[in-house]
């Protein structure tokens, strides 16, 4: 993995963030490896935010700079013909962090995962009526506020209360989501990361051939 990305990910060094992604990107390097280095340089900067050093301004900042980065890795990509399922995905109501969640859509949609995006700050109910709807494989909650753990919990509540559970799995991920807060809420599996999601998908095409 690349210090010198992380690094300057967390320096909020945009040019070299830039420059440094090409540098990987001539030499082949897989995006997803990059999108590890950056997503290590966005721990460094909550660490920042946590101690004080940085403040909401660096925040915004460094969606920004992993947005502009997001360009050069192509990770806008969405549509899909679905061959592996459907997955309806959103960031738990009353958070609006996206960046991971926008990661997770384009990489399942590049291995062939149709994407049903919500968006973020997204209610239950609308959870509800995308299952409904589109009757997916399984649903994505993202959520990187402890303060939001409850929200995932109670969306995952009403989806079992209203009898949409069944044949139905529930990945839930974002930075602080681990084990015991995924079993806290109620989840089938936490992602550290998408391809977590990917294999889950595979792992289930494959049992059904
Ligand atoms: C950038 C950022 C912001 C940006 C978000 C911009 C955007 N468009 O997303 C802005 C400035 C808006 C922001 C706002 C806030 N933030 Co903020 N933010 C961050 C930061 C620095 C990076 C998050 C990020 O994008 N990481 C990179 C992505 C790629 O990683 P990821 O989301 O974890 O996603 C990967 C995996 O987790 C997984 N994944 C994620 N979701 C899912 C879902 C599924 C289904 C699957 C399969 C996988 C999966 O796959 C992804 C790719 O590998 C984090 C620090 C951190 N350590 O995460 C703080 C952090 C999350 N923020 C924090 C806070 C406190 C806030 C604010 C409350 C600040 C304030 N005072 O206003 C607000 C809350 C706003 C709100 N209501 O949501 C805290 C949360 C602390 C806590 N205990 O909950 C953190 C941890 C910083 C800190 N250490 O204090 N933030």
């Amino acid at each position: 993995m690349s210090s010198v990305l992380s690094t300057a990910m967390a320096d909020l060094d945009e040019d070299v963030v830039l420059a440094e992604i090409a540098r990987l990107q001539g030499s082949g390097t897989p995006s997803l490896e990059i999108i590890s280095a950056l997503q290590e340089g966005m721990a460094i900067v909550g660490q920042k935010f946590e101690e004080k050093d940085y403040f909401l301004s660096e925040l915004i900042m460094s969606a920004e700079i992993f947005n502009e980065a997001g360009k050069l890795l192509g990770t806008e990509a969405t549509d899909a013909a679905g061959t592996l399922g459907t997955l309806v995905l959103g960031t738990v109501h009353q958070d609006v962090h996206d960046i991971g969640k926008n990661i997770v859509r384009s990489v399942l949609a590049s291995h062939g995962v149709k994407v049903i995006d919500l968006g973020v700050d997204v209610p239950a109910a609308k959870f509800l009526e995308a299952i409904r709807e589109h009757r997916p494989a399984a649903v994505g909650i993202s959520c990187l506020l402890t303060t939001c753990f409850g929200n995932v919990k109670a969306c995952i509540e009403e989806i079992d209360a209203a009898g949409l559970r069944d044949g139905l799995k529930i990945l839930v991920g974002g930075g602080p989501l681990d084990e015991a807060a995924g079993r806290y809420v109620g989840a089938d599996l936490v992602c550290k990361d998408a391809m977590i999601a990917v294999d889950w998908f595979k792992t289930r095409a494959a049992a059904a051939a």
